[in-house]
């Protein structure tokens, strides 16, 4: 198990903190990638390189036996079968899938869709596309003064009419952690489904899918440390199996008919055509390095760096902090007077980098208030001296631009 003081040794693994001054707290739109997974994916790629499920010779033996030995890590990692981990592109496709197959069969005129204000647009728009096609009802959460999801708002939409929920475990933007094991019981009491957007949560806490029950769970490789171009969906294997394919081709048949076909079982009638094999290799080198990492270490240095950020950003005068209580390592500001974007341009002067913009959130923006927020987003290889980092240029910004007020 690695202890907080081996924080050094972690960096090393990651080339941009090893050899560069970056202060890199951009993670929640992506992480870097420790060179474990980047000799995963060169393994691969140049020792293998071959195609996987189809060639009758050593190599594609191997690629085919790495790509499903991935497939293993991913359910182990999260705690469900091997056949209820399908591979996509990424969260979004993934979410997408969930509303496209299961919502297009299932959802009809008149049924409710929870979802929240509070979602990244990947989960929210697929739902919002499946009620207007099918004339069902899109119902938000009524967020809390916090812009927070509880269960007491959750139960004021819950209805008997309600087939399907759609909600974050982790936002994007304030961080804040859904209680969503207790609305996923009270989704199952009325007989709905539950489809959680993991993209933030996967990668910086233990998700146990089984202790959970959720119905499905999507996300995205480049977020823990693996490759882009990678993703997961977990469905429930009764009900992946009672869903229809959206892509129709090669690799996902059994036989097909000039008329009919048959397909193979889930996961693999949702993994049309050639697979994403190196970046499935990737997500599981990814999976390999973070549990070696462990769980313990990445909680508790995310929870140290939350709370020495938010103890000295509080500090700030003309500083509006949205999320003052973060669950997580994300916390969204913006300075007073200032665009977001020109703060991160000033930080990018001073090699901070961050995100400005509406975060793919923009019913939370409306929410808030604000066209746009900056956020700044830790993990487990940041350190003080990033927060250090982060406040010295936020003063250097407020400093320049005061100049112009
Ligand atoms: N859901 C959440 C909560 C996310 O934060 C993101 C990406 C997605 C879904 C979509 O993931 P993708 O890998 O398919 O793009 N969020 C962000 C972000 O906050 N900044 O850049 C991407």
């Amino acid at each position: 198990m690695i202890k907080i003081s081996d924080i050094n040794k972690i960096r090393e693994d990651f080339y941009l903190l090893k050899n560069s001054d970056l202060t890199y707290l951009d993670n929640a739109a992506s992480s870097l990638k420790p060179q474990q997974v980047i000799d995963a994916l060169n393994y691969y790629n140049e020792k293998l390189g071959v195609n996987v499920h189809r060639g009758v010779y050593k190599l594609s033996y191997e690629a085919t036996d790495l790509y499903e030995k991935a497939r293993q890590k991913v359910a182990d990692f999260i705690h469900c079968k091997f056949k209820e981990v399908v591979f996509t592109r990424g969260a979004s496709s993934a979410l997408n899938l969930v509303a496209s197959s299961y919502g297009m069969k299932y959802i009809n005129e008149g049924d409710e869709i929870i979802t929240s204000e509070l979602e990244h647009h990947s989960s929210m728009l697929p739902w919002q596309h499946v009620a207007k096609v099918k004339k069902a009802k899109l119902i938000y959460v009524p967020l809390d003064a916090e812009h927070r999801i509880t269960i007491e708002n959750f139960k004021k939409v819950l209805t008997h009419k309600t087939k399907v929920v759609a909600l974050t475990h982790a936002s994007n933007v304030m961080g804040y952690i859904t209680p969503i094991k207790e609305i996923i019981k009270l989704a199952h009491e009325v007989g709905a489904v539950v489809s959680v957007d993991g993209a933030q949560s996967v990668p910086h806490m233990k998700v146990d899918v089984k202790e959970l029950d959720c119905d499905f769970i999507s996300f995205s490789g480049h977020k823990m440390c693996g490759p882009t171009g990678i993703g997961v969906l977990y469905g429930k294997y009764k009900l992946l199996q009672s869903m229809d394919p959206v892509e129709f081709g090669g690799d996902m048949i059994d036989y097909v008919y000039l008329q009919d076909v048959t397909f193979k079982d889930a996961p693999y009638k949702f993994e049309t055509g050639t697979p994403i094999i190196a970046g499935a290799i990737g997500i599981g080198a990814a999976i390999d390095y973070l549990n070696e990492i462990g769980f313990d270490f990445i909680e508790s240095q995310e929870s140290k760096l939350r709370i020495y950020a938010l103890t000295q950003l509080k500090n700030i005068e003309g500083l509006q902090l949205f999320n003052p209580n973060t669950d997580t390592g994300i916390i969204s500001f913006n300075i007073e007077g200032v665009h977001p974007h020109d703060v991160a341009s000033a930080f990018d002067q001073e090699n901070v980098a961050i995100r400005a913009g509406h975060h793919c959130a923009q019913p939370l923006m409306n929410c808030l208030k604000q066209v746009a927020t900056v956020r700044a987003s830790f993990y487990f290889y940041n350190t003080e001296k990033d927060i250090d980092n982060l406040v010295e240029a936020i003063k250097k910004a407020k400093e320049f631009f005061d100049l112009f007020k």
